[in-house]
């Protein structure tokens, strides 16, 4: 194999961008090589830094941090040569694989699907200690912070260090004309004419207010446009980007002519307030920017347990102003822009003047209007984005939901399913599919018993079933036993992400079960001929959080069935009369 070149690790800020793809016959070469070589299977967030780290949107990172430069970010937000860099690019492993690893070694780096993406060279195998970056990095160890959970609850023990050599960069096969390497906006500006660029960070969809502090912050510098919104990990619960992408698109024809563009960012954030808008705007200056917006609660990571903001609004603003000047970045300060309907005019909250009416509308209060499916006012968005985020974000009444029935054999959910089904057809209008507990053990569990284990394998396998109905806009009615608590509160978390959820427990004491005995599944329980039986000989875990009860011993099937009905209908599951 051909000897390593002798690069340093770090360049000085101000330097060439960094491109750590190695040409065809080095990767033929690696390639080769690596069959020796122990593999490590990259985290998502793993692979956006190693786009990032090989398209040189991290320059001057060559490659991972190594210890040294590790703890020189953590203390001092500086590579060890003294180059600024507030945030830790490291390689966390497990201490199994890192156990098979030794310094001086390289290892294949590949993705999810077995790709090899790049090569490590191993020159530091160290152990950080989390709780001390959490509080260096993110100013708390609370794993409320999103950043800090991240670090303590799924990273590895383990960092490895050392410079990366790339085969290729990790493939995207939705928006590929959008996604552009630092290298290719640099050329894109240059032939532009594009001196001057203002860079504007995002991971929310755009509305009015958005795109007019853009606009005011580009006419004040004179400078041209890049909307830069992050599409590789942002926080949890954020608008998926596919959705986003859409809405950024529909509004570039809202700048100038040939003053803007747009280009998505694969990076992972770490929503790190103050250090991420530092590191936010070293990576704009690789992309070629001159200028960075930074707004309110920059990167920010939400509350705390206490429901506290870990940081003030301003304290991004604030640290990266100290640095402006040394990055060659021009930090451009904005506050939080409001409208003022008396003067049809959006302005800085602390601008507004007194006796007229500011309006906002927050982003809990947006998912309840699409939720609801009530008017979204221009003002506040454009018609354009507003019809974007109702394809995606439907109102209840045309997304998919579960409705799953937990209980006793012979408390009568099949037969309640049963009649929810018949009105749900009867209303018309949507898809059902009842997931009955012996179709299922049919179809999709035949070869499962009774033990626990294979009764939350059964039930996980229904509520995957249930979500994927559910996220294409189905309806899925499940009516299996489903006996324990931990297992129907997964299926929920499951199904919640991708629609409504509603567990309806069917309260139909034991005695009455066991009397009326349909199957003679009972009796055969009591003579021990049927072992691990519900309620006889297994156990049954009543639910704590179910959101509806029925007691058959008070209400008939068709009773309990309208009762469930009514409840969808409250919750804004069911259609509106026509003409509403
Ligand atoms: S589970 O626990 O949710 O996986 O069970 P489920 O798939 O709903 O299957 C329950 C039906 O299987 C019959 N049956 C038993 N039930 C409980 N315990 C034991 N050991 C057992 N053996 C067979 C029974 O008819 C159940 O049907 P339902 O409709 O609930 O009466």
């Amino acid at each position: 194999m051909r000897p390593l070149p002798h690069d340093h690790l770090i360049e000085p800020h101000g330097g060439e961008l960094v491109d750590l793809l190695v040409d065809q016959s080095r990767a033929a070469e690696l390639k080769e090589a690596s069959r020796d070589w122990p593999s490590w299977d990259l985290t998502d967030r793993q692979v956006c830094d190693l786009e990032l780290l090989t398209n040189g949107a991290f320059s001057p990172l060559r490659g991972f941090l190594s210890r040294s430069d590790y703890e020189s970010v953590r203390d001092d937000m500086r590579l060890a040569d003294g180059t600024l860099w507030p945030m830790p690019v490291t390689l966390d492993v497990s201490a199994e694989f890192a156990g098979s690893v030794s310094e001086g070694d390289a290892i294949a780096l590949r993705d999810a699907e077995g790709v090899m993406l790049a090569v490590l060279h191993v020159d530091d195998i160290f152990e950080p200690d989390k709780e001390r970056e959490a509080e260096a990095v993110f100013g708390t160890a609370d794993p409320h912070h999103p950043g800090v959970g991240y670090l303590l609850n799924h990273a590895g023990p383990v960092n490895l260090g050392g410079r990366v050599e790339a085969l290729t960069l990790p493939v995207h096969y939705d928006f590929r004309t959008l996604r552009r390497t630092p290298t290719e906006l640099r050329a894109e500006f240059a032939r532009a004419g594009f001196r001057k660029v203002v860079a504007f960070q995002t991971r929310n969809p755009m509305h009015r207010a958005h795109v007019e502090l853009i606009l005011r912050a580009a006419k004040e510098h004179e400078a041209n446009v890049l909307v830069h919104p992050v599409v590789g990990m942002t926080k949890p619960g954020d608008v998926d980007h596919y959705t986003r992408v859409r809405c950024y698109q529909a509004v570039m024809d809202r700048y100038p002519r040939n003053t803007a563009a747009l280009a998505l960012l694969n990076l992972a954030m770490r929503m790190g307030g103050p250090r991420e808008a530092v590191w936010h705007a070293i990576i704009r200056k690789n992309h070629g920017c001159t200028h960075f917006i930074v707004g309110r609660d920059h990167a920010g990571p939400g509350a705390d347990g206490g429901g506290q903001p870990f940081y003030g609004p301003y304290d991004a603003q604030e640290l990266l102003q100290k640095y402006e000047g040394e990055l060659g970045v021009t930090m451009v300060p904005f506050r939080m822009l409001v409208y003022v309907e008396d003067l049809d005019e959006y302005m800085p909250e602390d601008e507004v003047p007194a006796a007229t009416r500011p309006l906002s509308i927050s982003g809990t209060e947006l998912r309840d209007r699409l939720a609801t499916g009530r008017e979204i006012p221009e003002w506040f968005t454009y018609p354009e984005v507003a019809k974007e985020l109702r394809r995606s974000y439907p109102p209840r009444h045309q997304q998919g939901y579960t409705v799953f029935f937990t209980g006793l054999s012979g408390s009568g959910k099949s037969t309640i399913a049963n009649a929810l089904l018949s009105k749900l057809l009867e209303i018309g209008g949507r898809r059902v599919t009842l997931l009955a507990g012996d179709l299922v053990r049919k179809h999709l569990s035949s070869e499962l018993g009774f033990s626990r284990e294979h009764r939350d394998l059964n039930i996980s396998r229904i509520g995957y079933v249930a979500s994927e109905i559910t996220k294409n806009g189905g309806i899925a009615i499940c009516a299996p036993i489903a006996p324990y608590d931990t297992t129907r509160k997964a299926i929920r978390k499951m199904v919640e992400a991708a629609g409504g959820f509603m567990l309806v427990f069917v309260d139909t004491p034991l005695e009455v079960c066991e009397e009326r005995d349909r199957k003679g599944l009972y009796a055969k329980a009591r003579a021990g001929i049927i072992k691990e039986f519900t309620g006889i000989s297994d156990p049954y875990e009543v639910p704590d959080d179910a959101d509806h009860v029925v007691d058959t011993t008070d209400e008939s099937p068709e009773e309990a069935a309208q009762e469930i009905l009514l409840h969808l209908e409250r919750q804004g599951y069911l259609a509106p009369p026509s003409g509403v």
